[in-house]
């Protein structure tokens, strides 16, 4: 047992929160089996839509003359209008600059030529293993819809699967547009109709059961709009309560809602022009209450729900909130919100997911993140210091442990 010191505190947390090896529970990246679901490279990293957000504002292009551009033009405008003619300061604009330099390129050439000729030079099989050994993370969870008619193909074929690679089950379809999806699972099979009548419920609960085996998926997940209310009289609250708790009851898996987005505000942008807006924690509070036997994994997308979802989490031990989402994944808001959590729930959360879509940022998000939890930690034990408490490094390790994944894998084994 080794007791670590004021001075020795600060290279100790260091040094566990680099280290852990590290489970990264939301993502959109795949495995190979997907073939070019998974993205990766240069171009891949430039065209990432929250720096396709950025660059408009840059310019007076029409959008669908942006769409009309091949991938390796839009790059080239991204990294012009963003990287060339203003500084790279944004967080999402930095993130390139740190996946560069975790490679070993060389970021002060400024050649972008350069690193494709990197990119081409290297099997996508190698590459993620070398993304994966150079950040830390164990495995990732992929966010795996049945109604991608692309993905759904892979799953009923050519799946073969990878360790590092597991998968939740995405469902918002099914639950936000129910009057246009109840038409492709008849398609598939399922005997169901527009109406939720009792047989229709009872066959959309095949369709997830049988889902969640065959993609063996750790939990259910869902983006959900800042309207989203419950109890409700409406399609989604009833495949919830009807559906979504007794299937993710009787498999034991969580059901996570990302609560918050406002879908295309902008829809000339595409993926890149969605917003936010304030969400119901009542509604959280409602079905943690209601299903004390459910799990539920929450994580909002307003800087304005944070504190109250930490309270409801204080209530109610079926809930675990999780990562930074989206817009909150930046420096200044990571700090405040682990602040926040850890205050209020010490260490039973999960400070962060990555939320990555393109391979590499697996290289710049988790570093981002892991030196600002670091900063939190190392100020909370340095506070109990303070005391006379003392800690060691192995609980140092375990408390790190747990933020890392431990708290997910501990949760998931949960039976209320
Ligand atoms: O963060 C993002 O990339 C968003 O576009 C969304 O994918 C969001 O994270 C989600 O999972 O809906
Ligand atoms: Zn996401």
């Amino acid at each position: 047992m080794k007791i670590i010191s004021a001075h020795e505190l600060r290279k100790a947390v260091d040094k566990a929160v680099n280290s852990v090896r590290l489970v990264d529970i939301h993502t959109h990246l795949y495995s190979t089996d997907f073939g070019n679901m998974l993205l990766w490279g240069i171009d891949e990293l430039l065209t990432y839509h929250y720096l396709i957000a950025e660059t408009m504002r840059w310019t007076d292009m029409p959008y669908e003359k942006f769409w009309q551009m091949s991938k390796r033009e839009q790059a080239d405008l991204v990294w012009d209008t963003l990287f060339i003619k203003n500084s790279p300061f944004s967080e999402a604009c930095r993130g390139v600059l740190t996946v560069l330099e975790k490679l070993g390129l060389d970021v002060s050439g400024r050649n972008l030529e350069g690193y494709r000729k990197f990119f081409e030079n290297i099997s996508v099989d190698r590459y993620v293993d070398m993304v994966f050994e150079l950040s830390g993370v164990k495995y990732v969870i992929m966010t795996n819809d049945p109604f991608d008619d692309t993905e759904r193909n892979v799953w009923l074929g050519s799946y073969r699967g990878d360790e590092r690679f597991k998968a939740a089950l995405r469902i918002d379809p099914l639950l936000n547009s129910w009057s246009t999806t109840w038409e492709r699972l008849r398609e598939w099979g399922y005997n169901v109709t527009r109406e939720l009548n009792e047989g229709t419920l009872a066959e959309i609960r095949r369709f997830l059961s049988e889902w969640i085996d065959r993609m063996n998926a750790l939990y259910m997940a869902v983006s959900l709009p800042p309207s989203f209310r419950m109890p409700e009289d409406s399609d989604r609250a009833m495949i919830i309560e009807e559906c979504i708790i007794p299937v993710s009851r009787e498999k034991n898996i969580p059901f996570a809602m990302m609560i918050g987005v406002k879908k295309l505000v902008n829809p000339g942008l595409k993926l890149a022009g969605d917003s936010v807006g304030k969400s119901d924690i009542n509604t959280v509070e409602y079905l943690c209450a209601k299903y004390p036997k459910n799990k539920f994994m929450v994580t909002m997308l307003a800087r304005e729900n944070q504190h109250e979802l930490c309270v409801a989490a204080r209530k109610f031990r079926n809930m675990l909130v999780f990562g930074c989402w989206w817009f909150l994944n930046n420096p200044s808001l990571i700090e405040e919100m682990t602040r926040m959590r850890f205050e209020l729930l010490g260490p039973s959360v999960i400070p962060q997911h990555s939320d990555c879509r393109v391979l590499d940022q697996l290289l710049y998000k988790w570093v981002h993140s892991r030196k600002i939890i670091a900063d939190v930690l190392f100020d909370k034990y340095n506070d109990i210091l303070a005391t006379g408490w003392h800690v060691t490094e192995e609980e140092i390790n375990r408390d790190v442990e747990k933020l890392f994944g431990g708290n997910f894998h501990d949760f998931l084994k949960m039976q209320f």
